[in-house]
């Protein structure tokens, strides 16, 4: 079953390209294709059908149905909140359950990923009937998800994918990024930072995640493609934190000291990366960097000439995690995955667009 919403839709496609102009329009009615033109800016999103939608009476043999109104919903944090795309992570769940009513409870793992199983089994406990999670992993989240399963509690999982379970059974679906083509545009961005030449390093996101399998595989696969000239003369992983990011950038140009490009996995390494570069003695521009987020921290990176570009990843996961909730419960069923679209900041739009960054 194929819902349409509101939907510029790629005829013959699996993938409906769905514009909703405004999230809140789009609770009334997920079929309506009245226009709310006029609304705030909403968000691109794109949704993969893959198959029967999902709903409390088809989830893992039915789960009891839920009035959002009156439930206590979970939401199970990863990373703790010194990353801004964290920070608004968390901000858009919190807020897109305010403005509904919904009763919210949140848990944050703080990168761990035990405390992140304990977190929702004591969600569970409380007394939480749904949960929304961002996990830390791709893999180890067993024994939460058993957790949720005896307790006929669903699962709506954000941002990083489980990419060992199943969607309507482990879990109702996923909401997040296209993490390969994020890659694949970065790449693209540093062979036109770089005019194509020069010795390349690459600050790998954390292991065991697949959003640092996806953004290298699209990097690399790009730089392929394209017959690039780039030589990748490093890659080491900077866990995602600013601080690994500068150390291991600082050993990079060591090593390297003719690095001309970083392709960054996020932002927080980029800036750690741009910290090791002004230790160095670098000057703006010396050595391109691309990245991937969107944070004010990177997009002003441009603006001030050390980053050369950044490919967003949107976080802002609220509206849509509590829409696909509702179609769970409301019976119109929920795609296996939601990919929501990513713009791209560049020195001809970072100054204009700073204002969007998160
Ligand atoms: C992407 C998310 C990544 C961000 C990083 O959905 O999992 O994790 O790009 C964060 O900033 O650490």
């Amino acid at each position: 079953m194929l819902r349409t919403r509101r939907l510029g839709i790629t005829t013959g496609a699996a993938v409906l390209a769905v514009s909703l102009v405004s999230v809140s329009a789009c609770t009334k009615s997920t079929d309506d294709d009245s226009s709310t033109a006029g609304a705030d800016a909403g968000q691109q999103v794109q949704a993969t059908a893959g198959g029967e939608g999902c709903t409390y009476e088809t989830y893992n043999g039915g789960v009891p149905k839920l009035d959002l109104k009156t439930a206590t919903i979970g939401f199970a944090q990863s990373e703790k909140e010194a990353n801004p795309f964290r920070i608004t992570e968390t901000e858009s769940i919190k807020e897109e359950a305010a403005k509904r009513g919904v009763k919210l409870v949140t848990t944050n793992a703080q990168s761990d990923l035990n405390k992140e199983i304990a977190d929702i089994q004591s969600m569970i406990a409380q007394g939480a009937k749904a949960l929304i999670i961002s996990p830390l992993n791709s893999e180890g989240l067993d024994p939460a998800l058993k957790a949720a399963q005896d307790a006929k509690v669903p699962i709506m999982t954000i941002d990083r994918l489980l990419t060992s379970k199943q969607a309507c059974t482990d879990y109702i679906g996923w909401i997040g990024s296209d993490f390969v083509e994020q890659g694949k545009r970065a790449a693209d961005a540093l062979i036109a930072a770089t005019g194509d030449q020069g010795e390349a390093a690459i600050l790998l996101g954390a292991s065991g995640v697949n959003v640092t399998v996806d953004r290298t595989k699209g990097f690399k696969d790009q730089l392929t493609a394209k017959g690039s000239k780039l030589k990748i003369v490093a890659e080491q992983t900077g866990d995602f934190t600013r601080e690994k990011g500068r150390s291991v950038t600082e050993q990079m140009i060591s090593a390297n000291p003719k690095l001309a490009a970083i392709y960054a996995e996020n932002d927080e390494m980029a800036l750690g990366a741009v910290a090791a570069l002004k230790a160095a003695g670098k000057k703006p521009g010396d050595v391109k960097i691309v990245t991937i987020d969107g944070t004010k921290g990177a997009v002003q990176g441009i603006v001030d000439g050390w980053v050369a570009g950044v490919i967003e990843s949107n976080p802002r996961f609220g509206p849509l995690a509590f829409q696909a909730l509702e179609d769970f419960y409301g019976g119109k069923g929920v795609a296996p995955k939601t990919i929501i679209s990513d713009k791209e900041y560049t020195k001809d739009n970072a100054t204009a667009e700073l204002a969007n960054a998160y």
